[in-house]
């Protein structure tokens, strides 16, 4: 069976920065809390890991006799971002969903598994899935602390980290020390996140929370169109306004890759089908694989900066108004009514 550093070595070619090893017991804060705020509404209509509190808290739950958790960071910051385009509505994309970050992370801890299974052992990797609180077993390694933007933040590196977790039968020695708070007395993610989402120090209302919102199904409800400014999908401002994260998640940054969608052409989204628009942004997490909602989203995003002169976007948001789907027909109409507002000569 490998040892903590040959997994290192293994993962580190997948540009993974950072493991850690947690006992498998319970999570048993992270349970409490799950209900707590499930009780007070706090994860709005979002099942993931709040689904079934027992099952995501107890790795024995996903591997059976489950000893360790090798826990595994991979940063997703770019050394440089792209241009922004200078043409046409564009929509801003979240920087954790550029690519397929979990990919190469599930990719490496997979190498290791193999490795643990030779050896007799059962592993299973997890990242991003409803099985395990990732950023609970990630605290429980010793790889960061809970900021007070409810990231985790890793010591001397910030959140822009993606988490994974391999659960295995296997036994290695636990981490017995927690990351030290860096926050301090900072509050500028709780101060500056544009809708207010951030009710304490590392609780965050889904309701309020733009990356949910956006993600959610259904209509956006109208107090937060606004808000969401040009953005698709995923927001990053209680990181991009975190001192640490932004100073320290520059020496830990991967290399762009010209592939990255950072952007996406509103009009060209408004104007595909469902196996174009799944084709590209398919790995998002777009709820009931429908892509109306990334459409919605468009819409929202070209009422608050396409230009009200230009003609494709009247003629656009003058299409989407006759749609059959009510919830984007009536998203196209705020828009047409946001473009109107905007066209306005600003008084002298
Ligand atoms: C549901 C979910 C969401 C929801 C809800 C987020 C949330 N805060 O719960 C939504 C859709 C809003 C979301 C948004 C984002 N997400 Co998300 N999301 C998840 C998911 C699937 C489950 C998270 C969960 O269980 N939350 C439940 C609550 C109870 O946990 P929590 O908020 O982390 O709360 C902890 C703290 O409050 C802490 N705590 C308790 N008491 C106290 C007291 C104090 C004072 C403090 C400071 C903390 C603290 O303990 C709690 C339990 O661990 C995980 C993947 C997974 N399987 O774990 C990814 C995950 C958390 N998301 C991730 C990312 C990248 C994001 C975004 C940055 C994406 C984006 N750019 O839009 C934003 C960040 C929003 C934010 N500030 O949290 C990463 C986070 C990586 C990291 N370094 O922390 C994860 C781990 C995915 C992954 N595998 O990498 N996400």
């Amino acid at each position: 069976m490998p040892t903590l550093d040959e997994i290192r070595q293994t993962v580190a070619e997948f540009d993974i920065t950072h493991v850690g090893v947690a006992a498998a017991d319970v999570l048993a804060d992270t349970r409490s809390t799950l209900i707590s705020r499930k009780a007070a509404g706090l994860n709005d209509t979002m099942e993931f890991t709040y689904r079934n509190p027992e099952r995501s808290t107890d790795p024995a739950r996903a591997v059976e006799g489950a000893r360790s958790v090798i826990v595994a960071a991979r940063p997703y910051l770019t050394d440089t971002d792209p241009e922004p385009p200078n043409s046409g509505p564009h929509a801003r994309v979240g920087r954790y969903a550029w690519s397929d970050h979990y990919a190469p992370l599930r990719a490496g801890l997979r190498v290791v598994a193999k490795q643990l299974k030779a050896a007799g052992h059962r592993a299973v990797v997890f990242a991003d899935d409803n099985s395990i609180v990732d950023r609970a077993i990630a605290h429980r390694a010793g790889l960061g602390w809970f900021g007070k933007n409810a990231n985790l933040l890793l010591p001397g590196a910030g959140s822009f980290f993606v988490l994974g977790s391999l659960i295995t039968t296997a036994d290695y020695e636990h981490q017995h020390t927690t990351a030290n708070d860096g926050c301090g007395s900072c509050t500028r993610c709780i101060a500056d996140c544009p809708t207010a989402a951030i009710v304490a120090p590392g609780v965050i209302d889904a309701a309020k929370c733009l990356s949910w919102i956006m993600q959610k199904p259904g209509t956006i409800p109208l107090e937060f169109r606004e808000a969401m400014h040009d953005r698709i999908y995923g927001c990053d401002d209680c990181q991009d306004v975190c001192p640490i994260s932004i100073r320290l998640g520059k020496r830990n940054t991967i290399a762009l890759d010209p592939t990255v969608q950072a952007w996406v052409d509103a009009l060209a989204l408004l104007d595909a089908d469902d196996d174009w628009i799944a084709d590209r942004y398919g790995y998002w997490y777009i709820a009931g694989r429908e892509m109306r909602w990334l459409r919605r989203n468009a819409l929202v995003v070209i009422g608050n900066v396409g230009d009200p002169a230009d003609t494709h976007v009247r003629s656009m948001v003058e299409r989407y108004r006759a749609d059959p789907d009510p919830i984007l027909a009536e998203h196209a109409t705020w828009a047409a009514r946001r473009l109107d507002q905007r066209h306005l000569p600003t008084a002298p």
